[in-house]
């Protein structure tokens, strides 16, 4: 095996290893409260996008190919930046505890979600309503399914 090759196989390893994940992580947070804040108010924002690309799927709004365009270039990027406010030592807000006693479960309910988010923003860019509305019922699940398992309501 040649040096770069083993070189390679390690990062990707090491990679695995320390869970990354398709998540930004772009941020460290100083303050607990800056943490909630932050998380709280990228998810407040991209429900509303989350809402609007619904809103056409479900037929409460008109379809707009443009819009939907819009809202799924939004909706792609703003998926990948909650995760990176729940770092250790900052329960609180609506989270529950178990966010960071099961952080690998965690974990895997928002890749789930980064996931879906990314093939219901794709899928409102071909500007086509039935692959938006195929797209969007996945995408709400994994919403709904960390909801249930990791928020206070
Ligand atoms: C939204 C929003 C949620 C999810 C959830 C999907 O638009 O704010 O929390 O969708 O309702 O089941």
């Amino acid at each position: 095996m040649s040096y770069k090759t083993f070189s390679t196989l390690a990062l990707a390893l090491s990679a695995a290893l320390m869970g990354v994940s398709a998540s930004a992580d772009t941020l460290k947070f100083g303050k607990t409260e800056d943490a909630i804040k932050y998380r709280q108010n990228a998810l407040f924002v991209m429900s509303q996008h989350f809402g609007s690309l619904g809103a056409m799927a479900n037929g409460r709004a008109e379809f707009n190919a443009d819009l939907a365009k819009q809202n799924g270039a939004v909706l792609e990027t703003l998926a990948t930046l909650p995760w990176q406010a729940f770092g250790g030592g900052t329960e609180g807000g609506k989270s529950k505890p178990e966010i960071w006693k099961e952080k690998t479960k965690f974990d895997d309910h928002a890749n789930k979600f980064v996931a879906e988010a990314g093939k219901l923003g794709a899928a409102a860019k071909t500007g086509d309503l039935a692959q938006l509305k195929a797209a969007f019922g996945p995408a709400a699940q994994t919403c709904k399914a960390c909801h249930d398992a990791f928020r206070n309501r």
